[in-house]
């Protein structure tokens, strides 16, 4: 998403791994913003179709797909498989539509008649998951919720610097064993990190629980933590690697609930970098480095809270959408925006509290409704992802969640089970019979 304010740096389309990232992310954000006809989208299009032989064609099988109205779910090129060193036009796309059973053979004879080699691909059983820490390369499936050049008003589209990020740099070209990119911050924006760790550091003693307080003493003792700097997620990750063996990946922005989770499978925890706005300090919709930091970093210090959130991460690897749906609930509802009892009060755990001023405030008052945590009732709670939660749920103590958790997560029903194998930062899969 980033990328695509760079393009008129020439520069740009000298290398060939980079182009075709940025195509895939053009189509996948075009489609997904139904926005395919409107002129600004359309311009960039033109850039890349005039670059890329294979992109004409995707371009020439939308109006197939919008014919047949198929449901376009997914969209991703990969080097093609026949000619390695032809450049760039060397691309196969996959798409994954959903069209009425009744229009299927239909529908793939017009996209062969626009397109010079279609194959279809049965849909598999178990769908596909990470299975060794380097396969987190391929866990990138950005989610974009808005348009940050048409949608100017949007808090998070306030909070993106453009251009902030190199393109060479960028979070969704990272890979495994790289060095995590250091981040120069300017001073307004160490400015808006200074007021939000000045005032909810004034807080946290009396509404944060316990494991937080404890974890954010350690980083500010032997990670630099404090108000003057935005601490950088290289000496982060060092950090919490030695504390849980946790550690972090820069991510250009909301990932796929299920790409999310299976990189908590292994210990890593997919981070932003930019930060929000400096004119809505106090609470930011989506993540920003100052909820990563503050907010996630301190509690995956906590060896306890670590086990979970693994936990979580490996219930979701090759599980249906449905139960990826309700899993990403749980996660929402206890590591986003927990609370638990510690010596007769409620204190926060959950991450997009710690991380707003605002909402912390208000989930502690006594405005907003509270129910005990249970999985079974927390996972198909309706959530907000734009202001504060209608509802929050209070777990007796982390043990207490921890094991309410395991039980739910037995009950989700797959034809294998999975066991992490820590030595080789790798899954061991046993299939079931
Ligand atoms: N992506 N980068 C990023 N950060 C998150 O915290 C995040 C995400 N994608 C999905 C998600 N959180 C939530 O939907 C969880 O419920 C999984
Ligand atoms: N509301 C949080 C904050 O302002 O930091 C971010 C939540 C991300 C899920
Ligand atoms: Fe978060």
């Amino acid at each position: 998403l980033f990328a695509l304010s760079h393009e008129k740096n020439a520069g740009f389309f000298k290398t060939g791994k980079v182009f075709e990232v940025r195509k895939a992310f053009i189509i996948r954000y075009a489609l997904q913003m139904e926005s395919f006809n409107t002129s600004g989208l359309r311009h960039r299009i033109n850039v890349i179709k005039s670059k890329c032989v294979r992109f004409n064609m995707i371009c020439m099988s939308l109006p197939c797909i919008q014919t047949f109205e198929a449901k376009l779910l997914h969209i991703e090129s990969r080097p093609g498989r026949k000619s390695k060193n032809s450049g760039c036009d060397d691309l196969e796309f996959f798409l994954r539509c959903e069209v009425h059973s009744s229009d299927t053979d239909i529908f793939i004879n017009s996209l062969k008649r626009v397109a010079d080699d279609v194959r279809t691909i049965p849909e598999e059983k178990v769908p596909w998951f990470p299975r060794k820490i380097r396969d987190l390369d391929k866990c990138n499936l950005l989610i974009t919720k808005y348009d940050p050049d048409m949608d100017q008003d949007h808090p998070v589209s306030k909070c993106i610097r453009k251009g902030m990020i190199d393109v060479l740099m960028h979070p969704s070209l990272f890979h495994r064993g790289e060095p995590l990119p250091r981040v120069e911050y300017t001073p307004e924006e160490v400015a808006t990190w200074r007021e939000v760790y000045r005032t909810l550091r004034t807080i946290y003693p009396d509404l944060a629980c316990r494991q937080f307080l404890g974890g954010l003493q350690q980083l500010e003792r032997e990670c630099g933590y404090g108000e003057d700097s935005i601490p950088q997620l290289q000496e982060v990750s060092a950090f919490l690697k030695e504390k849980t063996g946790f550690q972090l990946r820069p991510v250009a922005g909301l990932l796929s609930a299920r790409d999310f989770l299976a990189s908590l499978a292994f210990r890593v925890f997919q981070c932003t970098q930019y930060i929000r706005h400096a004119s809505a300090p106090m609470h930011s919709p989506e993540p920003d480095c100052c909820h990563e930091l503050l907010g996630h970093i301190p509690m995956l210090a906590d060896k306890e809270f670590a086990q979970f959130s693994q936990e979580i991460g490996l219930a979701s690897l090759g599980a249906s959408d449905e139960d990826i749906e309700r899993l990403s609930t749980l996660y929402w509802f206890t590591v986003e925006f927990g609370l638990c009892k510690q010596n007769g009060t409620v204190k926060a755990y959950g991450a997009g509290l710690l991380s707003s001023y605002g909402e912390l405030i208000y989930a502690l008052s006594n405005e907003p409704e509270y129910k005990p945590f249970n999985p079974e009732e927390t996972a198909i709670q309706p959530y907000q992802d734009q202001t504060f939660q209608p509802v929050y749920f209070v777990s007796e103590s982390f043990e207490d969640a921890k094991i309410k958790m395991r039980r739910y997560s037995s009950s989700i029903q797959r034809p294998f089970s999975v066991r992490y194998d820590p030595f080789t930062c790798s899954l061991e899969v046993l299939d079931q019979p």
